[in-house]
């Protein structure tokens, strides 16, 4: 089905990770604890007991890592940065001995040529600035601003972008809301302030790189979806309504219109963040990207029960409905609805009870889902959004938060007892399909 896609010769083709699910090594050289170590010294938190002290031990194998992308032949590599690695409390001194890894490991991709696109943010607060407030504390936008300085001023000119969050509606959301996520806490009004300081932040973030480094290709990462209503009732699309402005636009009209959506202000109500004058002048900033992060539509039923979506497709091992065309609605409403610079799909794939028989992990559950999600992709620059790569979650099976190590999202398969890696069937046909779209970029 993919073979008659073509994407632009100079279309980024990438695999992500990020710094807690995969690195380890969780107090060496120096590396502070941050509030998902915290969060997993209660096991009753995560699904399988489990914690990120040796993950896929990436921190001593990043070589190997990186040489596994190599044979598949991406272009480009999306990774996050623990903070707690190169200032162990989130603030004073700098650890050289964290920043050096992230050297070793850039140095491994240069060789590569695989292009760095790093996250600053991937969830990984360190304890010490939770301890003082974490992000209900405005102050932790500030110390934010001071890192993303730090990181800019040290590999600006190596990394071919930067973006300040990972999925902020997460950061928030499930780490204030629900406490799913670290820290672990259950109170709705925390939750909005939580989100209007990380936007702060990512502002403050920006300012502070852009002064430090003009080139460096700046943006955020977003968790998207559509929202549909399950019926045609007026509950539904009400509730549908709410979600999209609760969800998508809480993020996005800030960063590029300078305020909160009026709906979700309104539902929000007591809850409503606490804003400074001038905030949104300082969250307002010039983006040169937008990383969408998009697995799943959100299906809106006001019901009780609430129906749920008809999953024709069928649902991932996550539980998430299989929806393909949500992306390219997402992406056409989304450039309807704002003057957007260009699009990267930063993540984007699927969990599955993958299995090794006979040294072999046959997954073609997931080619499909990829596949699917590939054409959709081309049915959106069809229809001209600028989307200029996709980055598939993930490289390899890691530490999928609260589940554990339950949930597979690798192209490539890790054995923990071993630490083997094994390349799904998936990761071949990744490299295939990536291989079959160069040859156009040196026939062009
Ligand atoms: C993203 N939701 O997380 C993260 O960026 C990754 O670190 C993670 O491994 C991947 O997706 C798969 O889960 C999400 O509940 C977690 O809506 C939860 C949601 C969305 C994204």
């Amino acid at each position: 089905m993919t073979d008659s896609i073509q994407f632009s010769p100079d279309f980024t083709w990438g695999v992500a990770t990020s710094a807690f699910q995969i690195e380890g090594a969780s107090t060496a050289d120096g590396k502070g604890p941050s509030i998902w170590d915290t969060f997993c010294r209660n096991p009753a938190n995560i699904k399988d007991a489990s914690n990120g002290d040796v993950a896929c031990d990436h921190y001593h194998r990043y070589r190997e890592d990186v040489g596994i992308m190599a044979g598949l032949g991406v272009d480009a590599y999306r990774f996050s940065m623990a903070w707690a690695r190169v200032q162990p409390t989130g603030k004073g001194a700098w650890n050289e001995k964290g920043f050096d890894f992230y050297s070793r490991l850039l140095d491994a991709l240069e060789e590569k040529g695989i292009a760095a696109h790093l996250t600053l943010y991937h969830w990984d607060l360190p304890q010490g600035l939770q301890d003082e407030g974490g992000w209900l504390s405005r102050d932790t936008a500030y110390r934010f601003a001071d890192y993303a300085r730090e990181v800019a001023r040290r590999f600006g000119n190596r990394l071919a972008s930067i973006a300040t969050h990972n999925e902020p509606w997460c950061t928030a959301n499930l780490g204030y809301g629900n406490a799913q996520f670290a820290p672990g806490v259950t109170d709705a009004k925390q939750a909005v302030q939580v989100s209007h300081h990380l936007l702060l932040s990512h502002g403050l973030a920006m300012q502070a790189m852009r002064a430090e480094n003009p080139k460096a290709a700046l943006g955020i990462v977003l968790n998207q979806w559509t929202s549909d209503p399950a019926t045609d009732s007026a509950a539904d699309r009400a509730l549908a309504e709410l979600e999209w402005a609760r969800s998508v636009q809480w993020f996005m009209d800030p960063i590029f219109k300078g305020r909160y959506p009026e709906l979700a202000l309104r539902a929000h109500g007591a809850n409503a963040p606490t804003v400074f004058d001038g905030d949104f002048d300082i969250i307002r900033q010039p983006l040169d990207f937008l990383g969408v992060n998009y697995y799943f539509r959100h299906y809106a039923s006001a019901e009780t029960p609430p129906r749920t979506a008809p999953a024709a497709l069928g649902v991932t091992d996550m539980g998430w409905e299989i929806y393909p065309q949500g992306l390219t609605e997402l992406l056409v409403k989304l450039n309807g609805e704002y003057t957007l610079p260009p699009i990267y799909i930063t993540e984007n794939g699927m969990a599955a009870p993958d299995s090794v028989e006979q040294g072999q992990v046959t997954d073609t559950i997931r080619i499909r889902y990829v596949q699917q999600h590939l054409a959709a992709l081309q049915a959106a620059i069809n229809q001209g959004v600028d989307v200029r790569g996709y980055f598939l979650w993930s490289l390899m099976d890691n530490f999928e938060w609260n589940s554990g190590y339950a949930k597979r999202f690798g192209i490539v398969y890790v054995d923990y007892a071993t630490q083997q890696r094994i390349p799904k069937a998936s990761a071949l046909w990744y490299r295939d399909f990536v291989a079959a779209q160069h040859l156009q970029r040196r026939a062009a």
